[in-house]
């Protein structure tokens, strides 16, 4: 398994300073920069804040379906015993399901509907394939929430991401309101890279995607970035997208509301940016959590 050099190390004994990311946020230059759906503003929007809203991108009955599939999968008895399906930790109902793409038509076409491909093309400057897919659902009155964190620094830890060259792309399947739990993104977060603390367990993905602790920024750090510019908390109706940068900080509440909030997500990683060695785990996720190499195919 190829070794990349450590450009972001993390996951040390001690707290150690925040610095700034060591590639651009755009990578696309010249005519690929141009030739897409994003304009100057947005491209220099995405570049500054992390991350892109687009407040009824698909039409709701284009999702609906989506919904469909997860709310028969959780009738399911047999669907909580897979491996790809991460239950609250009450077990009483599914907080994520992962790799569904791989046995749904309809979720992996989705993941190359050209609206949303091309804008990736234009801001990663290259052919992409899909790293990881999940829906993170949160039932009224008891989803739970989701620690600060930056998706890179596990992808780079536990997954053996080299560089920040990959883009989420989340579709709400219900509306996301501000009483349901939405995603919170500190804007301009993605500049810096937050070192966080602590050793990676042995199979810590076992834990980390009910409750995550370890890869974890320091809460000065959290402080420090949402002093700057804030924290914007995107909400819409279903059919909703965002983009965001691999290394945007974000989280999201408890839902407390009695209304559901299900997102869609699904990253999009650069083929010029494969998986190799973990930079800090003992050892690579399973395949479901992360594409590696022999299955990246030629990508799209
Ligand atoms: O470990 C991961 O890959 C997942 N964990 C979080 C909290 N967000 C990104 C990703 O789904
Ligand atoms: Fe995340």
């Amino acid at each position: 398994m190829l070794q990349h050099a450590d450009f972001y190390p993390t996951r040390n004994e001690s707290e150690q300073a925040m610095f700034p990311r060591q590639e651009p946020v755009i990578h696309s230059r010249g005519a690929q920069q141009t030739a897409g759906p994003l304009g100057k503003s947005q491209l220099d929007q995405f570049d500054r804040d992390g991350f892109l809203w687009f407040n009824g991108f698909f039409q709701p009955e284009e999702v609906d379906s989506f919904l469909g599939e997860l709310v028969t999968m959780a009738k399911d008895p047999n669907m909580r015993d897979r491996e790809e399906v991460v239950m609250d930790a009450g077990r009483e109902e599914i907080r994520s399901v992962f790799a569904m793409h791989q046995f749904s038509e309809a979720f992996d076409r989705m993941t190359r509907e050209p609206r949303i491909v091309d804008m990736i093309h234009q801001i990663l400057g290259s052919d992409v394939y899909i790293h990881q897919f999940r829906i993170n659902s949160k039932t009224g009155f008891s989803g739970g929430g989701f620690e600060w964190h930056s998706d890179f620094e596990t992808w780079h830890s536990e997954d053996g991401m080299p560089k920040m060259r990959a883009i989420s792309a989340s579709i709400m399947l219900t509306e996301n309101n501000p009483y349901n739990g939405p995603l919170m993104l500190i804007p301009g977060s993605h500049k810096q890279f937050v070192p966080c603390v602590g050793r990676t367990p042995e199979q810590n993905w076992k834990s980390s995607l009910k409750s995550q602790s370890i890869g974890v920024p320091p809460r000065s750090a959290i402080a420090q970035l949402a002093g700057d510019d804030g924290i914007a908390a995107p909400v819409g109706p279903a059919g909703s997208l965002l983009l965001f940068e691999c290394n945007t900080l974000h989280a999201s509440n408890r839902n407390m509301s009695p209304w559901p909030r299900a997102n869609l997500f699904f990253v999009y990683n650069s083929v010029d940016n494969q998986l190799g060695k973990p930079f800090s785990s003992p050892k690579p996720r399973p395949e479901y959590l992360a594409t590696r190499p022999q299955n990246v195919g030629r990508g799209f």
